[in-house]
C-alpha cells in the first residue's frame, strides 16, 4: 500500500503534542521573533541532538525548545502548521494536548495558549474543513497540587476543552497520585485520557482505569504483559493511543518488529495509530501508518485502526457518523 493512499484513510489523530510539532525551523523563527537565545548553534545543531536514549533524555530537549513560546499568536501559528500537515495526511479531527505547566513556568499564562491554540482549530476549521478540540495535560512528575491549581485556573472556561490528560516522565509517578485532580475534571464535565504503560508497567495502565477512570489510553504497550489486562481492555473496548515511531526513538520498543502492536490488535483490543511528538521522532501520523504497513498489516487492518481513531475520538456523533 502507498503512503498516499494510507493518507486517503480518513483519521482523527488522539495522541499529539502541540508543543512536540515544533520544527527546528520554527524554533528558530520564533525565538528571533521573541528574543529568546536557544542553546543550539543553528537548525542543523538542533536536529542533530534528536537521538534519545529513553523518554527523559527526549522530555529535556522538549521543555527546552518550549520556552521559544511566548504569545498567543506564537500557539496559533504552531497549531496552524501542525494542522495543515495533519490535513495533507488525512486527519479530519485533532484533538491537541497541552502542556500549561510548562509555559507557566516560562511566564505564559494558560488563557495566552488556550486562545492561541483555539484561534489555529478555527481557523483549520475554516480552511480545511477540519474539528477538534484541546486536551490539558497535568505533568506526572510535578506535585498533584499544581496539577489541581492549574485545573483550577481554567475551571471557568473549562467548555474551551475536551478534556485532561496526564503526561510526562512515568516511572515512580503513578496514576492513583493525580485521582482527586482526576475527579475534579469529571466535575466540571471533562473527558479524560492518560498516559499509561509507555515507559511505566501494565500495572499503571490498570490503575489509571480504577483510580482515575480514564477513556482512553495514551500509549498503553507495555498492557500486552499483562494476558488479563489485554483482554479487559478488549472487553470493555478501551482505546489505546499508541505511536509506533515514538517507542522506536524512545527506545520503549527495540524496534518495529518487536511493538506490541499485532499482539493488541489480534486480542481484539481497540487501537489507534498516532505520532506522539512528530517534530522530533521522524514523522507525522501517515508515517506512523506506513511504518506499521511495514510490518505486515493489511489495508483492511490499517483501515480498521484509521475507523478506531474515529470511534474512539471526543468528536460529537454527528460528525464521527460523517466521517465513518
Ligand atoms: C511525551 Cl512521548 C511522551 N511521553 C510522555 N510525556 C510526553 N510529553 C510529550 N511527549
Ligand atoms: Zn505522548
Amino acid at each position: 500500500m502507498t503512503v498516499e493512499a494510507l493518507r486517503s484513510l480518513p483519521k482523527a489523530e488522539l495522541h499529539l503534542h502541540i508543543e512536540g510539532t515544533l520544527e527546528p525551523e520554527l524554533a528558530f523563527e520564533l525565538a528571533q521573533r521573541n528574543g529568546v537565545t536557544l542553546p543550539f548553534a543553528s537548525v542543523e545543531d538542533l536536529r542533530l541532538r534528536y537521538d534519545f536514549d529513553d523518554l527523559q533524555s527526549f522530555l529535556d530537549l522538549y521543555y527546552a525548545c518550549m520556552a521559544v513560546l511566548r504569545t498567543a499568536d506564537d500557539f496559533r501559528d504552531l497549531a496552524l502548521a501542525y494542522l495543515e500537515r495533519a490535513h495533507a495526511d488525512g486527519v479530519r479531527h485533532a484533538e491537541l494536548f497541552f502542556d500549561p505547566q510548562v509555559h507557566a513556568g516560562n511566564g505564559v499564562s494558560v488563557d495566552a495558549v488556550m486562545d492561541g491554540l483555539l484561534e489555529g482549530l478555527r481557523i483549520a476549521g475554516e480552511r480545511f474543513g477540519m474539528t477538534g478540540g484541546l486536551i490539558l495535560c497535568f505533568l506526572r512528575d510535578l506535585p498533584a497540587a499544581s496539577a489541581m491549581e492549574t485545573l483550577e485556573s481554567v475551571a471557568g472556561r473549562a467548555g474551551d476543552l475536551l478534556g485532561v490528560g496526564l503526561d510526562s516522565a512515568e516511572v515512580g509517578h503513578p496514576p492513583v497520585l493525580f485521582a482527586d485532580v482526576f475527579a475534579r475534571a469529571a466535575e466540571l464535565g471533562l473527558r479524560l485520557v492518560a498516559h499509561a504503560g509507555e515507559e511505566g508497567p501494565a500495572a499503571y495502565v490498570r490503575e489509571a482505569l480504577d483510580t482515575l477512570h480514564v477513556e482512553r489510553i495514551d500509549h498503553g504497550i507495555r498492557a500486552a504483559e499483562d494476558d488479563a489486562l489485554v483482554a479487559e481492555l478488549a472487553r470493555r473496548r478501551v482505546p489505546l493511543t499508541v505511536c509506533p515511531l515514538s517507542n522506536v526513538r524512545l527506545k520503549a520498543v527495540p524496534d518495529l518488529a518487536a511493538h506490541p502492536l499485532r499482539r493488541l490488535f489480534d486480542a481484539g483490543v481497540v487501537v489507534t495509530l498516532n505520532s506522539d511528538d512528530p517534530a522530533y521522532f521522524g514523522g507525522y501520523v501517515a508515517a506512523n501508518f506506513a511504518a506499521v504497513a511495514g510490518e505486515g498489516f493489511t489495508v483492511d487492518e490499517l483501515a480498521t485502526m484509521a475507523r478506531n481513531s474515529i470511534v474512539a475520538s471526543f468528536a460529537p456523533d454527528g460528525r464521527k457518523a460523517e466521517l465513518l
